[in-house]
């Protein structure tokens, strides 16, 4: 079950059976401001991999559902987040047509019990399916820890930003008039 306000206050209710993980959603609720909700009882038995994946189709599909015709919104939205010796970029438009560049370095296999592959299947995931073009580049960073986390950190004032309305846009910020 998964349930997702843009337009929210930050409220977390967050349970995967995949702790860290549960830390990260509830840092992208938290620093998006979004609310979200979020429990699922996954194959936990073969590894985290299904779970996190399906996180990242679901989430995309809600912001999808969320921005609907994308009137009156930024569409665009950037982040450079540091987090102690990590600087981590983000940015992203909602421009229907999905794009996944990525470029982070870890140095362990695991953050709790996440694996550090996942990341990047559940960006991979959250971009297709919310049919959006996101970009994420480590500037920097050592801490394992610290890179994921400043990875969604960003990745919520990305969308945050993005997903914001701004009264001087009329109906979808394209010169198409829809994307
Ligand atoms: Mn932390």
């Amino acid at each position: 079950m998964l349930s997702l306000n843009l337009d929210g206050s930050g409220k977390a209710e967050v349970d995967t059976g995949i702790g860290f993980l549960d830390h990260m959603l509830v840092n992208f609720a938290r620093h998006g401001l979004f609310d979200l909700a979020c429990k699922v009882k996954g194959d936990l038995y073969v590894d985290g991999h299904h779970t996190t994946e399906d996180i990242g189709i679901v989430l995309g599909k809600a912001v999808k559902e969320a921005v609907g015709d994308k009137a009156g919104i930024h569409r665009y939205g950037f982040s450079i987040l540091p987090m102690d010796e990590t600087l981590m970029l983000v940015s992203l438009d909602l421009s229907g047509r999905p794009y996944f560049k990525y470029q982070a370095d870890f140095t362990a296999e695991r953050v709790g019990n996440l694996d550090t592959e996942l990341v990047k299947e559940f960006f991979y995931a959250v971009s297709y399916s919310a049919e959006m073009n996101l970009h994420i580049k480590m500037l920097d960073g050592e801490n394992n820890h610290h890179i994921i986390e400043a990875m969604f950190k960003a990745f919520a004032k990305a969308l945050d930003q993005a997903t914001c309305i701004d009264e001087r846009i009329h109906g979808v910020l394209s010169t198409k008039g829809v994307i």
